[in-house]
């Protein structure tokens, strides 16, 4: 018998009764990627706004990255770093020229490479800084984001992340983000090793710190001595308007941390980039992933981040996101729902006029999915936005010309 096709609720019935409750998706079922759209199993095409948090920089299922996974994966997919292989030491060669730093070190996700950062901080504070034994401090920010594993939730203060999944990893000393004050007197501790910082808070709502706040960061940590650990998982590889958000003040940060789009979208890839006097303090055996750095996952990264180049995706990101902010202020201009927009290039984010706990931002993604375009609240009321970078001009004012018929007839 013909298997009968199966229809969007078939699928959200499926993944309910078979998979984990961990998450609560738009209902809406993708099949199809290209480009800007998405489309879901009935066939109907969408705007993607969200690129999957900042994975999908280059469009859904780019070509090339079709192609460069392709071919890889008929020669080598996996070796372990147990041998080498012909692809490792020319990705890292192209990350640390891309970017600007003597030594990269694989991962696969954007938690890895954070809890990598973590370690290499620490390491470099005993073996270097002179710390005494684990007595290593790392100074983080409240509402920040950096992975769901308990050592990184070990510095979030957000309840949704952190209750019931204690005890927690010691060693973090959280202060106000976007604070030069705490900032300062937190740093003058000689135990630290780290400052762990975004350039703008993703999940906190896209909150951009101010002008001035990240240099700030970099001279106090070149005062006392403490690596600036940038993560740049979601707003790097080109999200803001500049290859890396630091990059807007000229912050060139002791260590960086990259994820998500440093692959398109097609496959796992993260990586932590640091100079020598930090990368050399771990030693062969102290770390390690059997995934980390895969060929495979070099193949993808490589030419991901040719893409950015051949296709000026970040200078596209930057004019498009003035473009974009200006059309949201003339819509709050006309409407009281929206009270702010805020980002840099296309990391942006609304802020609805309703208290977090309202579900006015999620009944307003709801419509905007049913009028084709897909985005989700961050928290309660803020709706972040963030397509692809390959969005043309007038793509970008059809989005624009959805969100403010949603918005206005809501
Ligand atoms: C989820 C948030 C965004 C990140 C930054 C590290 C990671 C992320 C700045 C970890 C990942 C993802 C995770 C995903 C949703 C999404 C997210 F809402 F969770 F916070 F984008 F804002 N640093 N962010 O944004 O990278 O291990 O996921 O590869 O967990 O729900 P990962």
């Amino acid at each position: 018998m013909k298997e009968k096709t199966m229809t969007s609720a078939d699928f959200m019935q499926m993944e309910d009764q078979y998979g984990a409750h961990n998450y609560h998706p738009l209902p809406v079922v993708l099949s199809k990627g290209e480009g800007v759209y998405l489309w879901d199993v009935e066939g109907i095409r969408y705007f993607d706004f969200l690129s999957a948090y900042s994975a999908i920089n280059q469009g859904h299922c780019h070509p090339r990255l079709v192609a460069a996974m392709t071919q890889q994966a008929q020669r080598l997919t996996l070796t372990s770093r147990a041998f080498y292989n012909d692809m490792l030491g020319k990705c890292e060669k192209y990350l640390c020229e891309f970017f600007g730093y003597d030594k990269a070190l694989m991962m696969n996700s954007g938690a890895e490479a954070n809890e990598t950062a973590i370690k290499l901080a620490r390491k470099w504070g005993y073996t270097v800084k002179g710390i005494p034994e684990n007595k290593a401090v790392i100074v983080c920010v409240a509402k920040n984001f950096h992975g769901r594993t308990t050592t990184i939730i070990s510095a979030s203060t957000s309840k949704d992340s952190t209750e019931g999944f204690g005890p927690f990893m010691p060693g973090f000393h959280i202060i106000p983000y976007d604070d030069v004050e705490a900032m300062e007197e937190a740093l003058q501790n000689p135990n630290v090793c780290g400052f762990w910082v975004e350039p703008i808070q993703g999940e906190a709502g896209v909150y951009v710190p101010m002008e001035g706040y990240l240099k700030k960061a970099e001279e106090l940590c070149e005062k006392h001595n403490v690596i600036l650990m940038m993560d740049e998982v979601q707003t790097g590889v080109g999200r803001t308007g500049k290859i890396l958000a630091s990059h807007h003040e000229d912050v060139h940060p002791k260590m960086v941390i990259l994820g998500k789009a440093l692959s398109g979208g097609f496959y796992p890839v993260s990586a932590v980039l640091t100079n020598d006097e930090v990368m050399l303090t771990i030693k062969p055996g102290e770390h390690g992933s059997t995934f980390g750095g895969n060929p495979m996952a070099c193949a993808i990264a490589v030419e991901a981040l040719e893409i950015m180049k051949d296709e000026k995706l970040t200078d596209n990101a930057e004019k498009l996101g003035h473009i974009f902010r200006e059309r949201m202020n003339h819509l709050i201009e006309k409407t009281d729902l929206v009270t702010l927009v805020r980002g840099k290039g296309l990391l942006n984010a609304i802020v609805i006029n309703d208290v977090p706990e309202s579900t006015t931002a999620w009944d307003i993604c709801v419509k905007l999915k049913d009028n084709g375009l897909l985005a989700k609240p961050t928290h309660g009321n803020i709706i972040r936005f963030a397509p692809p970078l390959v969005m043309t001009e007038e793509q970008l004012h059809e989005c624009c010309d959805i969100i403010e018929k949603t918005i206005l007839n809501f």
